[in-house]
Order: structure tokens, then sequence, then C-alpha cells
């Protein structure tokens, strides 16, 4: 596997100097100033590739070009950013970075309640607590209709959980979940989240998988033309929040949305922590039954816990078999290699990491501090290394 590192740009913490310490060859950035659907351009992309490319590393993947939300909704505008986003894959081809990492989440992209939620051993994780999210959206946010999607214990629970809150704890809670986390492509303020969640008004599933596919119609050729392959992350996490649908959680998901658009190039970024938030994926399955569209992968764990909350668990140990998981993807390396695909090695990074040590300290990233994910990549190589000494 190509072992990559996500590095947020010159701004991030983290620099490119301790990619290299990790371990990591492969690096994996966006041009995250470009975040309103223009056009990256090819001087942009050379001047990002010039800055890794000077450390020894290579820009392996693009996380995340992000999908316009006239896209997202389908308004009229939705052409025009389609072809800005056919433009950005085809100057990312040319500078010969072809592998690409989206999300079809609307609104809000990855979510949490808690960005230091205290591990038995002194770290501290993400975590989402189902009852702290039902209760902001419930009594904080007050959205029209939120009753109609919590069942009666869960807003029981979350109307008892609001009376302790103080007017801090609402403030960072709120911050936390609609603020926008890292490589988040939103930031929203309590006013301007309820705008856009009503401009999803009678939106179902169908609607808005309707609009995926009709994104993949258009821009899927033109990966395929140029050597790109797309990866569609999985909702995170794989369930609705604030009411609206959510259609990349679960295989069936993914099968509905390959078998519209069947191209290998119509792929997937098969993020284990995410899909294993849902007691119902199984995630070694998915993984074989999607084997040859796994275009690249985030290994990291969780912990489910009641109601549908979790946290983030060490990389090795937690509701997701990593060992199982990490043997499907290097099945598919070997049987890619056996037959001729260019594009046998999978690139992976370790997904997020604990605040450790000096970390904790520090202002990072939240899931992206150095040593959590040196410690996650350190441990996920030895799993990479030893199987792979099984296979000779
Ligand atoms: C969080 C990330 C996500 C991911 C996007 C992909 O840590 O995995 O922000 O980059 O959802 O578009």
């Amino acid at each position: 596997m190509l072992q990559s590192w996500r590095w947020y740009g010159p701004d991030d913490p983290v620099l490119l100097d301790h990619v290299r310490q990790a371990g990591a060859t492969g690096v994996v950035t966006a041009l995250h100033d470009i975040y309103d659907g223009q056009v990256w351009t090819a001087q942009a992309i050379s001047k990002r590739k010039c800055l890794i490319e000077e450390r020894e590393l290579t820009w392996s993947v693009v996380e995340s070009i992000p999908v316009h939300r006239a896209i997202k909704l389908g308004t009229a505008d939705a052409s025009h950013y389609i072809d800005c986003y056919a433009e950005t894959i085809r100057n990312l081809a040319a500078a010969g970075i072809h592998t690409i990492c989206y999300n079809f989440m609307p609104v809000v992209d990855w979510t949490r309640t808690d960005l230091r939620f205290a591990l038995p051993n002194g770290g501290l994780a993400l975590r989402f607590d189902a009852i702290d999210f039902a209760a902001y959206d419930l009594h904080v946010l007050g959205r029209d209709d939120a009753h109609g999607d919590y069942d009666e214990d869960i807003a029981s629970k979350a109307r008892l959980r609001v009376e302790q809150w103080s007017d801090d704890t609402v403030d960072v809670l709120e911050r936390t979940i609609i603020a926008g986390l890292p490589g988040s492509e939103f930031s929203h303020d309590r006013d301007g989240i309820r705008d856009r969640i009503a401009d999803y008004a009678g939106f179902d599933a169908d609607r808005l998988r309707g609009n995926l596919i009709a994104f993949l119609e258009a821009v899927v050729p033109v990966a395929e033309s140029v050597g790109a392959r797309l990866g569609i992350h999985p909702d995170d996490p794989p369930f609705s929040l604030f009411g609206l649908p959510r259609i990349v959680s679960c295989a069936d998901d993914f099968r509905a949305i390959f078998s519209a658009v069947p191209s290998l190039a119509n792929g997937m970024t098969f993020c284990s922590g995410s899909l294993g938030a849902r007691g119902d994926n199984d995630l070694t399955a998915m993984a074989r039954a999607f084997a040859d569209r796994i275009h690249f992968a985030h290994l990291r764990n969780v912990r489910r816990q009641e109601n549908g909350s979790f946290f983030e668990s060490d990389h090795l140990d937690g509701d997701v078999d990593m060992v199982a998981l990490v043997a499907v993807l290097l099945e598919e390396e070997r049987r890619r290699k056996a037959v001729g695909r260019m594009d046998w090695n999978i690139p992976m990074r370790p997904d997020h990491g604990h605040l450790l040590l000096d970390d904790i300290h520090k202002t990072t990233n939240p899931g992206y501090s150095a040593i959590g994910r040196l410690k996650g990549l350190a441990e996920l190589r030895g799993v990479i290394r030893a199987l792979e000494a099984q296979h000779g």
C-alpha cells in the first residue's frame, strides 16, 4: 500500500518534514483556499505540487475537490459548477495527479460533538454523542420538524441533557458541530445553517441520489478519459443529520452509485472509521464486494456506544477488524498486479489520531495531530508488513 499522510498545506502545523519522518511517501492534500466551486488552475496546482516534491514526497491523492452545493441541490447553475469540476480534474491529471476523493454530504461534512474526549490512558479522542447532537438540533437550533426525526427515548434524554448545559457548553458544542472541522467545505453560524438546511426542503434520498448520478454521468467520462479515478467518501457519520438525506452510508448506497455509472473511474474512498460507526455495515464484506473500486483507504477505528454514539479508538482496537480489512486490501493489490492494473498500489492514510504527549497542549487540526497519526501509521505499517510477509 502507498503510505500517505494528510497535509493541510503551508498553514498546517504538521510539516512536510514531519511527514517524511513518519515514513509516509505520499501526501494527501487539496487547495483548501478554493472552496467555492472555482477551477483549480494549472499554476495553482503546480505551485502546491512543487512544495511537496521539494521535500521528495509525492502528491498521491487530492482530498477533496469540494462539490458545490448547486450540484448537490441540482439548481440551474449546477452545470456551470460541473464544468468547473471537470476542468479541475483535467488540470490535476495533466500534472500527474489521478486520485480524487470527494463527498456528497448535504450541508455538513464530517461531524463530531466532542474534540477532547478523555481516554483511559490520558490521551484525547474525537467523539460523536447522539444525545448531544439531538439536544443541539431540538433545543438550541430549534429546527422546524426536528421532533419528527428523533424517537421518544432520544428526545427525552436530549431534554434532560440540555437542562444541564451552561452557555459555554452550548458555545463550544455549537462551534464543534457547525463551524466546520478541518477540510470541511462549510463553516456555518446558527442562522446560516438554518438557511442551508431550508434549501433542502422537500428533498428525499432519491432526489439527492439523482443529483449525484447526474454529476457522475458528467464527470466520470472526463476522469476516465484522462486516467483519473474518483473515490466518493462515505457519510461521516453514516446516518442522517438535521433530518437531511445521506446517500453514501452503506453497501446498498454504494451499489446504487456504481450500478448507475459502472466505469471503474467511479469508485470509493474506503473510510473504515466512517463506515464502522454503523453496526449493520460489515466492513470486510464491503471491502470484498467493492474491492476493484477502492481507489483510496482511510484507516481508522471506532468504538460504537449507546444510541448511535461512538468515539475514535486506537487504530487497531475497536469495532473494525482492521487486520481483516487490510488483508482484503492487500489481496486486491495482488489481484490488480496480476491483471496488469497500473493502480495496484492503493494509497492509504492513517485517518485521524489521538491527541497524545506534547500534542495535547498544541494547536493542531482536530484529528490531524502529528503524534497520534504517527502511532496509527506505525501500527498499520506493522500489520501491512506482517500480512505481506505471509505471501512472500
Ligand atoms: C475527515 C475527512 C473528511 C473528508 C471529506 C471528503 O477527517 O475524512 O473531511 O476529507 O469528507 O470529501
